[in-house]
Parts: C-alpha cells; structure tokens; sequence
C-alpha cells in the first residue's frame, strides 16, 4: 500500500520532467531559428527598404512665349499637357512662370504695369505647398509667378495633378508715359518651366 502511495507522486515527478524537458526543447529550437532567421523575418526593415528602393525622376519642361498688348489689353498665354504625360506616370510638381518685359517706346522714361495671374485647368488636386499666382510690376522688373508640391517621393500620398491640363498666364497691360501719345502698347515675354516627376 505505501508502495502505491508513491507511485502517483512518481509519475507527476515524471510527468512535470517531461513538460520542463519539451519546453526547454521548444526553446532551444525557437533560439536557433531567430539566431539563423532572425533577420529575414523583420519586416519593419524590409518595409523600410522597399520604400528606398523607387527612383524618383524628374523632367524640366520649358515653354516660352512673346505677346504684344495695347494700353488695357490683356491675353491668356496657355501651355498645352497632353494626356501621355500621366499614362507615363508622371505627375505635376512644379510650375515657375517668368513673365518680364521692357520698355519699348523711344524716349518715355516712364515703364508700363504688367499684371498676371496664373492658373491650371484640366485636372485638381492637394494645394501647393508653395503658391505666389497674381503680380504687378510698373518698373520693368519681372514678375515670377509659381505654384510647387511636395517634393515626390516613393510612397507619397499628395494628390498632385495629372495630365492632360493647361496651364494659363493671364496678363494685362496699362501703359505709363511720360510723353502724351507716345507709347500704346507693350511686349512681353512669358516663360513657363514645369517639372514633372514620377517614382520608378
Ligand atoms: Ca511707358
Ligand atoms: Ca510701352
């Protein structure tokens, strides 16, 4: 009878044994496999790198372009994005509009006032980050107008634009002489760069 008294607190000994040693096995395994494994299985990392991975490019588009305005007159001077550009990938992020003009008029000392405005058509999206689109100038200094996002980068979630749009100058004139009837008119260049840009 005390022989079987201890048989059951024999075989729990065994039995608690058994857990300890499989769990001391599962451990051992687990520490090898993170040792050997470890880092292919951080996913954080990965993640980290694949958004390293895209190649931002970047495409500088000039357009330029030469209007004469009588005094009061205005024009809308339009630069023209075919819809290939967003099939391509690319997207809208920069837009520096140059508009500079000289006074033409033999002896009048006094320069006109240019106004412009600029403006997109076609598509909309997030705001600029950057963003100066009206100016006046009356001393012939040029007036630079622009409109720039968020730099692009790999897992950008900024709504830029797409083609096809249009982006459109708006100027006018009012001429300023110092002689009566000597000057009605003015010429004016306006230069438009756009860069476009897309992850790869
Ligand atoms: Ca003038
Ligand atoms: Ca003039």
């Amino acid at each position: 009878m005390l022989h079987k008294d201890f048989e059951p607190k024999t075989r729990g000994e065994e039995k608690d044994f058994l857990i300890f040693a499989s769990i001391s096995a599962i451990l051992i395994v687990l520490h090898i496999f993170f040792v050997l494994f470890g880092t292919a299985y951080d996913v954080s990392s990965d993640s980290q790198a694949d958004s390293t991975d895209f190649v931002i490019e970047n495409n500088s588009i000039a357009d330029s372009q030469n209007i004469v305005l009588q005094d009061g007159g205005s024009d809308i001077v339009v630069t023209e994005f075919a819809s290939n550009w967003s099939e391509e990938g690319w997207v809208l992020t920069s837009v520096v509009v140059t508009i500079s003009y000289s006074e033409t008029s033999t002896g009048d000392a006094d320069c006109d006032t240019v106004s412009a405005e600029l403006m997109i058509s076609g598509d909309s999206g997030d705001e600029p980050v950057t963003s100066t689109i009206t100016g006046s100038v009356s001393d012939c200094s040029p007036i630079i107008l622009e409109m720039k996002w968020q730099e692009l980068t790999g897992d950008s979630e900024v709504d830029y634009l797409q083609t096809p749009f249009e982006i459109e100058t708006d100027v006018s004139l009012n001429v300023d002489s110092t002689i009566p009837f000597n000057d009605n008119d003015e010429q004016i260049d306006v230069s438009v760069e756009v860069i476009m840009s897309r992850a790869q």
